[in-house]
């Protein structure tokens, strides 16, 4: 029998409290010690937080969250971040040993905590053909294995190279220089389930995927709308900048289906008033929007606006293009349609819109409400016309800020790693290293697993990740998996997605970020970028967890001097000396001029971004106000929407406990929100055990034995946490033009528990 995909449905002991209604406070500091403690031992655990975040530190390798670009303190860390450091500083191993203990099919039975907990990759492995485990390899066999595969396939349009965002610029560069030279634009990467609808649409409305603000402006303008975005768990140290918000007299606005608890208040752990348990209350408005009310919920925005005659006529005709059309498709939306769609009322939408025209300034972040959608550029292009009819961008303290997920997502992009980098992009790279790059656009994510399914793609290469669980529809994912003929995985931990391979899978463990990467011609440091366009270096000190570990950018080096026959570029010299691949960068990508003098200044170096001078690289030369029509989700009676987001104890699939300390839920992840109402009309008690079934297009899934809990969710909306729910969302089910999977809202139907 194949390994199951699906983490084991087995329930845990549920406990369950009120949800909280501050975030943060001690408690958050003394439950961050814990986990390094536990994990890594006090004193290497010290070790490594003492220098997270700082100028001569690591960079953190939890969220894109920016650091200050002034003072720092000694604490520049939050509880998540903590965990995300205990989780790779841990002293236990997997080693040679454990796999030969281990059958591949007695670890799928384990939880995806139990993976994580086993401990850090040691040494490369590989499962052969037919093999029930996992068995040490040397580093040169398995580069000659990779190469050999690689070189097998009919065309390079066979093979997939996935990136995680973690990867360093240094890594993440010179491996889609390798996968070009190899011959193919398959570089589908986590952006491609993440912000990919935000890349969209700002690329086309205001010229760069990016966002337009820094920190200062965060913290010092007048109001801050908050969209989709759960800051309390998933970018803790985003809360310091928000209670400076509040205290420099910002206002912020929560938008979001939940009143999430790290939106209510905030407790700060190294200040005295948080020490006393005194909280500084945040979001001054909550606007409990339907999942994906969002649409309709800017278009009350915008009516109010135009209504109050809050636009800026001067930004309008000096930097913008469509406005006319823009206007006449906006005055014609009713607020009937609004308020129905939205699900809140007009008096809600019209205070929000009150405390936006009010404010001299303001700014929008969002993350995964917005952006895993069907609609979801179309959103996020409407945030952005909000942001033009008002002027309030392109200026200190106005703008956009869609805030990242993975630490060094928005580098690896910089870096080239995109299934469709523009011309400008493949011409430099090009020239530098004296090659023609394809021009034909790749797979991104959801294309490769249909690609793989199809069986026209053999060979996956993952570098980081964990794609068999962020991926939509479990069992399909897996099933594309197995008709690889390889798989291979550059990893730090071990997770569910090394046990569903193809025909031979390996591991390739790597250095983590805490720890010090010594090569030839001495210590070397790599590069990320931030969520704001911040460039800086990231220098671990650690003693590596084995041995036998090497650097992701040594071991793409070492996979592309197998595989790549005729090569002009100096493989071995860039894995020797990080300082010459960063030469090369300066050349090709722009911005990045007199890179290793400017990195090696302490904060490091923002790139340009011409928003911020108004100046709109886009088709028009100016900044493109877009018509978004409406276009509700029509559900059949007995169907709910269903998000899966994440819990306070897990980064993406990585699982550091079974606890949901800010929503109230102890000891269960197979769990799923659900408004009172809805569970009284279908006779669902509190904590009775529920099967869910997805819905689309004629195809149903099912995912089985979660405990129902009562919550003040909108009615119709559901939630369940991420990767247990993957199951569910459809392999067809993508955003349009961004192809992201609507992994937020899921159509679902519940029904009593029958998992014996
Ligand atoms: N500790 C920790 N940190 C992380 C991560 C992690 O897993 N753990 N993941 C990292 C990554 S890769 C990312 S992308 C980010 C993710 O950061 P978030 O986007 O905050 O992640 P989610 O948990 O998916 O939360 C989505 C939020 O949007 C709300 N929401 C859902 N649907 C809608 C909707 O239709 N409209 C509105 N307005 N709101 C909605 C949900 O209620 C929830 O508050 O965090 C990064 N940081
Ligand atoms: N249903 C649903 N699905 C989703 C989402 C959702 O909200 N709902 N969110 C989506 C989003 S926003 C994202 S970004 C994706 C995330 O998708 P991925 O980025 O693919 O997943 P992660 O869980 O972050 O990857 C964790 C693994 O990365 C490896 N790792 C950790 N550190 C390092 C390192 O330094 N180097 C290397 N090489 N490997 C390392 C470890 O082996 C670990 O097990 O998931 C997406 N999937
Ligand atoms: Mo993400």
């Amino acid at each position: 029998m194949q390994p199951d995909p699906e983490p084991p449905r087995q329930l845990l002991d549920l406990k369950r409290s009120a949800p909280k209604d501050k975030a943060v406070g001690t408690k958050a500091v003394t439950n961050s010690l814990k986990h390094v403690n536990q994990q890594a031992g006090a004193n290497r655990g010290a070790k490594a937080l003492y220098r997270l975040n700082q100028k001569h530190g690591f960079d953190c390798p939890s969220c894109a969250w920016p650091d200050p670009d002034g003072e720092r303190s000694s604490f520049e860390f939050c509880e998540n971040g903590a965990k995300a450091v205990a989780t790779e500083t841990t002293k236990k191993r997997v080693d040679a040993a454990f796999f030969a203990q281990y059958s591949v099919a007695e670890l799928a039975q384990k939880s995806d905590f139990w993976l994580n907990d086993a401990g850090r990759l040691t040494e490369p492995l590989l499962l052969d053909t037919a093999a029930s485990h996992y068995r040490p390899i040397s580093w040169d066999d398995a580069f000659d294995l990779i190469a050999e595969e690689l070189n097998a396939a009919a065309s390079p349009n066979e093979s997939i190279f996935y990136t995680s965002g973690r990867a360093s610029n240094e890594a993440a560069f010179l491996y889609q220089l390798f996968v070009r030279q190899y011959g193919t634009n398959n570089l589908p990467d986590c952006s491609n389930m993440c912000h990919e609808s935000s890349g969209a649409a700002l690329n086309e409305t205001v010229g760069i995927g990016k966002g337009t603000v820094t920190l200062e402006d965060i913290e010092t303008t007048d109001c801050l709308l908050i969209m989709g975005q759960n800051p309390g768990t998933n970018h803790p140290r985003m809360l310091t900048s928000l209670e400076k918000t509040v205290e420099n007299g910002g206002k912020i606005i929560s938008v979001n289906p939940l009143f999430e608890t790290g939106l209510r208040a905030f407790s700060h752990p190294q200040k005295l008033k948080g020490v006393l348990g005194k909280a500084t209350p945040l979001a001054s408005q909550h606007v409990p929007v339907r999942l994906n009310g969002d649409l309709p919920f800017l278009k009350g925005m915008l009516k109010s606006v135009i209504e109050a005659d809050a636009i800026d006529p001067a930004f309008i005709e000096t930097y913008t293009h469509g406005y006319e059309s823009f206007l006449a498709k906006i005055n014609a939306v009713t607020w009937k349609e609004i308020t129905q769609q939205s699900g809140v009322s007009e008096k809600e939408i019209r205070a929000a819109a009150n405390t936006f025209i009010q404010a001299k300034d303001a700014i929008t972040c969002w993350a995964m409400g917005l952006t895993q959608h069907h609609n979801a550029v179309a959103t996020i292009r409407e945030v952005v016309n909000l942001h033009l009819i008002t002027g309030k961008i392109g200026r200190p303290k106005s703008g956009l800020c869609p805030v990242r997920g993975h630490s060094n997502v928005q580098g690896d992009r910089s870096m080239g790693v995109w299934e469709k980098m523009p011309e400008s992009f493949l011409a430099a790279l090009d020239k530098e290293f004296e090659f023609t790059s394809p021009r034909k656009h790749g797979y991104d994510a959801v294309d490769s697993i249909e690609a793989m399914l199809a069986g026209k793609a053999r060979v996956f290469i993952g570098l980081g990740g964990n794609f068999l669980s962020a991926s939509p529809d479990t069992h399909a994912t897996a099933a594309a998996m197995r008709q690889c003929q390889l798989t291979a995985h550059i990893a730090t931990k071990l997770n569910r997605g090394h046990l569903i391979t193809g025909k031979r899978g390996l591991i390739l463990p790597c250095l983590g970020r805490t720890e010090a990467d010594l090569q030839k011609s001495g210590p070397q440091f790599v590069t990320v970028e931030d969520s704001m366009g911040v460039v800086h270096k990231s220098e671990g000190r650690l003693e590596p967890a084995s041995h036998q570990l090497k650097s992701e950018t040594a071991i793409v080096c070492g996979i592309a001097r197998a595989t790549l026959t005729e090569t002009r570029v100096p493989w071995l010299a860039f894995s020797e000396n990080y300082d010459l691949i960063r030469e090369c960068i300066q050349r090709v990508i722009p911005g990045f001029q007199d890179f290793n003098a400017r990195v090696r200044k302490p904060g490091g170096f923002y790139l340009p971004n011409g928003v911020k001078e108004r100046s709109f690289q886009t088709a028009t030369g100016k900044a493109n106000f877009t018509i978004n029509p409406l276009s509700p989700i029509s559900l059949e009676s007995g169907q709910l929407l269903l998000q899966t987001f994440r819990s306070h104890d897990q980064f993406n699939t990585t699982i550091y406990g079974n606890n949901d300390r800010y929503r109230g839920i102890k000891n269960e992840r197979r769990v799923i929100f659900l408004n009172k109402e809805d569970m009284a009309e279908r006779n669902i008690a509190p904590e009775q055990p529920v099967d869910i079934t997805s819905h689309f297009k004629g195809e149903t899934r099912t995912a089985k034995l979660f405990l129902a809990i009562p919550y003040d969710t909108p009615k119709g909306c559901a939630a369940a946490y991420y990767p247990e729910a993957n199951v569910l969302v459809p392999l067809g089910a993508r955003a349009e033009t961004s192809q992201t999977p609507i992994s937020k809202s899921v159509i679902i139907t519940i029904a009593p528990s029958s998992h014996a």
